[in-house]
């Protein structure tokens, strides 16, 4: 593969093709860690850069991968489906190739989590993409190439081979294409080049073994921070811009003499180094490139952010420079080095005052995640990677068992009439405490679902273990990669909700719902007179994103309804059918964050009970969509108005009908009746908030509460 003839001008590719994309860059995590002078073993090297890793993790991603040094000159990849924590054991694998105690004085290392777009998660196609086999040059990338394809037709002309599916492959192989063509230039002067060549959006960090310690990244349309670390105080805040004659449009890859850096302010290209870092007498220091300054907050807070098309370098002598291609308009020919103040959690909750806040606002992104390569919204088919080899033994069971506690419990019992739907088995839902209680008996021939965020919780576990000795097919459904119950369990679902923080679960119950309404298409796939069902419920799926979106819309309404009830003793929450769940779902968030009594009621136990606490001081939430139930719920509305009670309406959009009966209504789109409860149990969810904001609560970390239960 011998490349004689040079590149087309920029832009070429870019004319060729111009296709639009709705897609909008995936906001992955990049994280990258130069050391100079500042020795350190390998071992610390690669801890500092999964910990970066684990430190982005809350973003979402589904494969992770880093780039170092290895123990002969060439560049180390180790890249793995899955989690970070995958990852680690992945490299723990391997001490060999890395030999954790070697002392590195100077060293470039990269990381990269993944969110799939071009092409499935795998290791392949995970970051750092390289240039060829012996890894000259790496890269990881978040955002989007948009001209990709008509660049990689062009290198695979050039003979270049390609192993992955993404995007971002073409950056590494293109930058060696360039380094071939002119190796006199810098690795600076390469990566300059190569972004002329691309469309799209970007962050990038690079690294090559032709430029050892050094490292080059860039940005366009997605966000790139570098955080610096030193000894001493930095003698300056800011860092000078320099600026090349040309524009990139004039910028010609045959001609070297384009590669002419005229300074600002009179500064010629051999004034002295200490003009771009402001370093003291101790010449050590670190830096950390990052999408996301999370990753970095707690190595330092000294950080700057790089605006779009600014090419920042570390040199063989460990000095950052700033340069650019041309003049943005309001540029101010520096840079400044901010101090960052936040502390890491204040990063990671963004402008949400409270995890849960976050985790509630985040569902629209959750059940994508939860659904993502695993719906094909087209052919109507559902794919659950971790049981369709377990289908058949499945199918062929006595009855289904779903066993879990506190809201996971109730994800069960939100989707139990579909499982008996689609499956035409018996269900049976269970708390594992009570379970565990009963000594119930279970077969052989019995399939048993554990549910959990954690995969921790103790006694689901408990009565994981119980089901297994007696022989049946366990499944979980967890949040957590690695967790004793994806462990212990024979297949499962993950529900890839991502990391849950805030101690009253939120989007994981909503993605446990549809990780189990999935489960229940995939079974009847092959029923022929379920279709039209699964058409439906396929159909729902998809729009379920956007009308999530509209519920939230509902927030600034929901608060001043929180004010009307904040004070009160106790809240009744009252519905049937499917949304029986989200009636006592939202009656436990209640409970766990504002310590107000509340109790989800079965609208048709009314008046075995309940009845009696209806009084007009009474508040009242009643779930009430168009259903099948509807006209019973109605009837029950009837019943709590005749006693004076003014309840809160939580009903289908549009329905004046209903509306007659309530003062406050929180109207919300309308689904498929099964997927109903995934849309009222968000403003049930929002109003706990609100009014454990107003009572002075906690919200993330409940009294006497504990994220996952892992004792009896
Ligand atoms: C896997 C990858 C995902 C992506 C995808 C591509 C992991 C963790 N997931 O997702 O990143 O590459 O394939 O198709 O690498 N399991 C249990 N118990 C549980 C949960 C899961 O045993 O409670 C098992 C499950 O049976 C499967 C494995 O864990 O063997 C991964 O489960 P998943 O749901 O993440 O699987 P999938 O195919 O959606
Ligand atoms: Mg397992």
């Amino acid at each position: 593969m011998v490349i004689n003839q040079d590149m087309p001008p920029p832009h070429l590719f870019t004319s060729l093709t111009r296709y639009h994309t709705t897609l909008t860059p995936r906001q992955i995590g990049i994280f990258a860690y130069l050391n100079y002078l500042s020795t350190k073993r390998r071992a610390e090297i690669i801890e500092l850069l999964i910990r970066g890793l684990e430190r982005l993790e809350y973003r979402g991603y589904d494969s992770a991968g880093i780039g170092v040094d290895g123990v002969t000159a060439n560049v180390t990849l180790v890249k793995q489906t899955g989690k970070v924590k995958c990852l680690r054991d992945k490299i723990e694998a391997q001490q060999d190739k890395l030999d954790f105690d070697t002392e590195l004085d100077i060293h470039v290392g990269i990381a990269h989590t993944r969110w799939a777009t071009h092409g499935v998660p795998s290791d392949i196609n995970s970051h750092p993409q390289r240039s060829d086999e012996s890894n000259e040059f790496v890269v990881v990338h978040n955002g989007i190439i948009t001209n990709y394809k008509d660049i990689k037709q062009f290198l695979i002309q050039k003979g270049y081979k390609f192993e992955s599916d993404t995007d971002t492959e073409v950056i590494a192989k293109l930058v060696l294409h360039l380094h071939r063509l002119h190796p006199t230039y810098s690795f600076r002067e390469l990566v300059e080049q190569v972004i002329q060549q691309m469309e799209g959006a970007f962050a990038l960090a690079f690294k090559s073994k032709h430029f050892p310690g050094e490292i080059v990244a860039t940005r366009r349309g997605s966000p790139l921070l570098v955080g610096i670390k030193t000894k001493e105080k930095l003698a300056s805040d800011h860092i000078p811009v320099l600026y090349s004659k040309d524009s990139p449009e004039k910028v010609d890859l045959q001609d070297p003499r384009t590669h002419v850096y005229e300074l600002p302010h009179g500064l010629s290209r051999t004034e002295s180094t200490a003009e771009f870092l402001p370093l003291g007498d101790d010449k050590s220091v670190e830096y950390f490139f990052a999408s996301d300054a999370s990753a970095i907050i707690e190595h330092t807070n000294r950080v700057l952010y790089l605006l779009d098309d600014d090419v920042a370098s570390v040199d063989s002598e460990g000095i950052l420079k700033i340069h650019r291609l041309k003049r943005c308009l309001e540029d101010s020919h520096a840079r400044e080095i901010t101090t960052l103040k936040m502390e890491i959690q204040q990063i990671m909750k963004g402008n949400y005052s409270s995890f849960m806040q976050k985790e509630i606002f985040e569902q629209p992104e959750s059940v994508v995640n939860t659904m993502r390569g695993r719906i094909n919204f087209d052919s109507e088919t559902v794919v659950l990677g971790g049981i369709k080899e377990h289908l058949s033994e499945i199918r062929r069971c006595r009855r289904l068992l779903l066993i879990a506690c506190g809201t996971s419990y109730h994800s069960t019992i939100a989707t139990r009439q579909l499982l008996e739907e689609l499956t035409e088995l018996p269900v049976m839902v269970d708390l594992a405490s009570d379970f565990l209680d009963r000594n119930t008996p279970i077969f052989r021939d019995d399939v048993c679902f554990f549910v959990s965020q954690s995969g921790e919780t103790a006694d689901t576990l408990l009565a994981l273990r119980y089901c297994k000795q007696r022989g049946a097919l366990i499944v979980g459904i967890t949040n957590t990669v690695g967790s004793s119950i994806c462990r212990e369990s024979h297949c499962g679902v993950h529900i890839n909700a991502g990391p849950e923080i805030g101690v009253a679960s939120t989007k994981a119950y909503t993605s446990q719902m549809i990780s189990l309404v999935m489960f229940a298409l995939m079974i009847s796939e092959d029923r022929i007179s379920a279709q039209p069902r699964r058409s439906e419920i396929i159909q729902g799926l998809r729009h379920l994103p956007d009308q999530i979106k509209e519920v939230l819309k509902l927030d600034k309404k929901i608060q001043e309804i929180s004010k009307v009830v904040f004070e009160k003793k106790s809240l009744l929450v009252l519905g049937r059918g499917y949304n029986y769940a989200t009636c006592l779902e939202g009656a436990l968030k209640i409970k766990e964050i504002t310590y107000m009594h509340s109790e989800g009621i079965l609208a048709g136990e009314l008046k075995h009970g309940p009845l009696a606490l209806v009084d007009e001081g009474m508040p009242i939430i009643m779930v009430c969509t168009r259903d099948n139930v509807f006209v019973k719920c109605m009837n029950a509305l009837q019943q709590v108005t005749a006693r004076e009670g003014r309840p809160i309406l939580i009903c289908s959009k549009g329905d004046e009908e209903i509306k007659k009966f309530a003062t406050n209504c929180l109207e919300v789109p309308k689904t498929v009746d099964c997927l109903q409860g995934l849309l009222t149990v968000i403003p049930l969810q929002l109003l706990s908030y609100h009014v454990a904001v107003l009572r002075g609560c906690n919200v993330d970390c409940p009294r006497n509460l504990a994220k996952s239960v892992t004792v009896e």
